[in-house]
């Protein structure tokens, strides 16, 4: 299955960076940092570094209205054969995760008493009662279902309420399945499948949206906030109906999914019956999808689909068929029905010919290309930058070193007045580069400040927007008996989610962009003139390489120290200074939202409470000390200005000049051991060369590494 090979790719990517870093921390280039980290954190860098790789999951989910075909896809790009129950009827009724495991099976999580209660107080409300609130009126059916259907449990349900459940796959679909023994009260199901291609993989089957469960939605919008590749998926026959505008625009804009392919499913049913053409499809659907992104005027969602939106048409079914052998096909009715079908409808007779036509390598080639670009990037350039770092930097130090002794040996040769001159101009050169990098740390200072201004200001603007529109919403509520608290619950709960996982976060995105670009052209510009400067006032020293070593160490910073550090701070932001304002918010709705229950009259005292809730949140909200934290930066590129230009290289060379003028008489034994010094540092530097050389031949280097 080329699709497998997908994962196996990532998952051998991911081996291989591993064995990078084992090899770098062999040829010693942690030494120094894996002790200090050590005794800060508790786990040397190495070991950081590979715990970093090992947890970090790949998780890609399929999404899409009911009965698309998107347990048949999965079944058909991640196990190959039947695993997932699909049918004509509504079947995945229940979020579905599939990992690695060393043994098939599946456990199933179901529902806490607190959650089941709420599930039959929400049953034994009175529908009628809700006329204008569909919402409320499709999750009181729910409820009502499912507490018809627990009825199949019996008294057995109290044993099982809060607990997990394990069991053969076999067993999925009474979990999953809609008319499954357990699928009242489950809550979601984990597949643990034997295969090593899952090995840091997840994959998500989704019930699609407008569940009118609250809490399994919940599980489908967790799952999407931490998608890396969602695959939106669309009906031949219906393409970009009403309800798939709402999950693009309502469900995977809100939560921020980053990523979404737009695959259409079911081409084969148009082509064969109205001999539509795949070219056909794909521009209506394009058409219709840049028509809904025009009108929704909405950015984010344009990027997260790409510049350029190119639907894949596709079979699932098709690629199924194809990948079943034959033996099996045969002794299922369906199955057999199907393919004879197709082998009639598209005039062919083998399944090498089904994969064909299923277009399947097309959408397998999208994901692939999504993966490699989006998430391996993400997942490993930072590493693979930071161990070509530690390398180029220890090439640098003895490089430096190996000038200084070499200058050393000259000047202990030299007439006393030259030597005085020499020093003479160095001590100049010196001052000089400390202004320069004084000079640096206002313009970075400016710079900042000027980035701040702005994101506070734009921050502040979002903010506003988000709690008129809040405050117009309560309003409204306290105009309308008929409309329920949970209703205004939720929609505050999702401006308010909007604001801050959407709209700050892609700010913060931009933030980040531009203060990376300033501060690398800022960089750029100290480095250059400093090596001008150098060049220009030390004229009997070998500045070319003191200049290239800089120039490698300094460049080496400002593309990946920056950037690691950014993201750091980014995460850091939205743990930290984002979620408080959410917790203060949510913890306070909640806190009124269940205790009062359902209560939909005399609304006008209690819309204060909100308005006071509304207003907390508000103030919780500290645009500035979010985009305060870029400033961050500033520390760090000074002090490494000062490493590579004037610790490493000037200020050593300046102590030496100092020594051989101060100590006169042990010129010649100087003399020697520096003979001696260079002799060994062009060993070392010969050492270190082929190291990073050897380093340079691994495959995820030459994929990933720098330029
Ligand atoms: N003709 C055709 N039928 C398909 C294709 N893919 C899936 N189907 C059929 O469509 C029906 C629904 O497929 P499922 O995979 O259950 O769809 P789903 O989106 O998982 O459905 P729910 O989980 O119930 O929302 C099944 O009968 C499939 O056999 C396809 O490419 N072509
Ligand atoms: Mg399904």
């Amino acid at each position: 299955m080329e699709s497998n090979n997908i994962f196996k790719n990532f998952g051998d990517n991911k081996a291989e960076l591993i064995d990078l870093i084992e090899k770098a921390n062999s040829f010693g280039w942690w030494n120094a940092e894996n002790e200090d980290e050590k005794k800060k954190t508790g786990k040397t860098v190495v070991e950081q570094i590979k715990a970093n790789i090992e947890s970090d999951t790949l998780t890609i989910g399929v999404i899409g209205q009911m009965k698309c075909g998107k347990s048949t896809f999965l079944n058909a790009f991640v196990f190959g054969k039947e695993v997932l129950p699909a049918a004509t009827t509504p079947m995945t009724a229940s979020l579905t995760v599939i990992t690695y495991g060393t043994k098939e099976k599946l456990v199933a999580e179901f529902y806490t008493t607190d959650e089941w209660e709420e599930q039959k107080h929400i049953s034994e409300l009175n529908i009628e009662e809700f006329q204008g609130d569909p919402v409320q009126q499709s999750k009181i059916k729910a409820a009502k279902e499912l507490v018809e259907q627990s009825k199949k449990l019996g008294s057995s349900i109290q044993t099982l309420l809060g607990k997990t459940q394990e069991d053969v796959l076999a067993n999925l679909e009474q979990y999953v399945g809609a008319e499954g023994k357990f699928i009242s009260i489950t809550k979601s199901v984990q597949i643990e499948y034997p295969a090593e291609y899952l090995k840091g993989v997840e994959i998500v089957d989704t019930p699609g949206f407008n569940d009118p469960i609250v809490s399994r939605e919940e599980r489908t919008k967790d799952f999407l906030k931490r998608a890396d590749a969602v695959l939106m998926m669309l009906y031949a026959n219906q393409p970009f109906s009403k309800e798939d505008n709402e999950i693009l625009f309502e469900n995977v804009r809100k939560c921020g999914v980053g990523k979404v392919i737009v695959a259409v499913n079911k081409y084969d049913i148009p082509a064969a019956k109205k001999g539509e053409s795949v070219e056909e499809m794909t521009s209506y659907v394009k058409e219709q999808l840049e028509a809904a992104i025009i009108q929704s005027r909405d950015e984010t969602i344009k990027k997260a689909l790409g510049d350029v939106i190119e639907p894949v048409c596709i079979s699932a079914q098709m690629e199924l068929l194809s990948l079943l052998p034959m033996s099996y096909i045969g002794g299922k009715e369906d199955l057999r029905f199907h393919i004879d079908r197709y082998y009639t409808d598209f005039a062919i007779s083998s399944q090498p010919q089904l994969h064909d036509l299923s277009r399947f390598d097309l959408i397998t080639e999208k994901i692939k290309k999504m993966l490699t670009d989006d998430k391996a990037n993400i997942l490993f350039r930072k590493p693979i930058a930071r161990v070509l770092q530690a390398g180029e930097t220890i090439k640098a130090s003895v490089s430096n070193k190996l000038v200084n002794e070499e200058e050393t040996l000259k000047a202990c040769s030299m007439p006393d007045d030259e030597l005085a001159e020499k020093k003479d101009s160095l001590d100049r050169v010196i001052k000089k580069a400390n202004r320069k990098i004084d000079n640096l740390g206002e313009t970075i200072d400016e710079e900042l400040q000027s980035i701040c201004k702005k994101g506070v200001r734009d921050m502040e603007d979002m903010l506003d927007a988000a709690v008129k529109k809040m405050n117009r919403r309560i309003d409204d509520w306290g105009a309308f008996v008929n409309s329920s608290k949970d209703k205004l619950e939720r929609d505050l709960k999702s401006i308010q989610e909007q604001l801050v996982e959407r709209d700050v976060k892609y700010k913060l995105d931009e933030i980040m962009d531009e203060t990376k670009s300033k501060l690398s052209r800022v960089s750029r510009e100290f480095i250059n003139d400093m090596s001008e400067m150098i060049a220009d006032r030390l004229e009997d020293t070998d500045t070319d390489e003191i200049i290239a070593n800089m120039k490698k160490a300094f460049n080496f910073n400002d593309s990946t120290q920056a950037s690691t550090q950014m993201s750091f701070v980014q995460d850091e932001l939205m743990s930290k200074g984002l979620a408080n304002g959410l917790v203060v918010f949510g913890g306070g709705l909640i806190g009124l939202g269940l205790k009062a229950g359902f209560d939909y009259f005399r609304h006008e005292g209690k819309q204060q409470k909100y308005r006071e809730l509304v207003d907390e949140f508000k103030h919780s909200f500290d645009a500035s000390s979010m985009v305060k934290v870029i400033s961050g930066n500033k520390d760090a590129i000074i002090e490494k200005a000062k490493k590579v230009a004037l610790d490493d290289c000037l200020v050593p060379l300046q102590n030496k000049l100092q020594e051989i003028i101060d100590d006169k008489g042990n010129r010649e034994k100087m003399k020697k051991t520096a003979e001696n010094n260079v002799e060994q540092l062009k060993k070392e530097l010969q050492t270190i060369n082929s190291q990073i050389e050897e380093i340079s031949k691994f495959n995820i280097v030459k994929q990933y590494g720098m330029n």
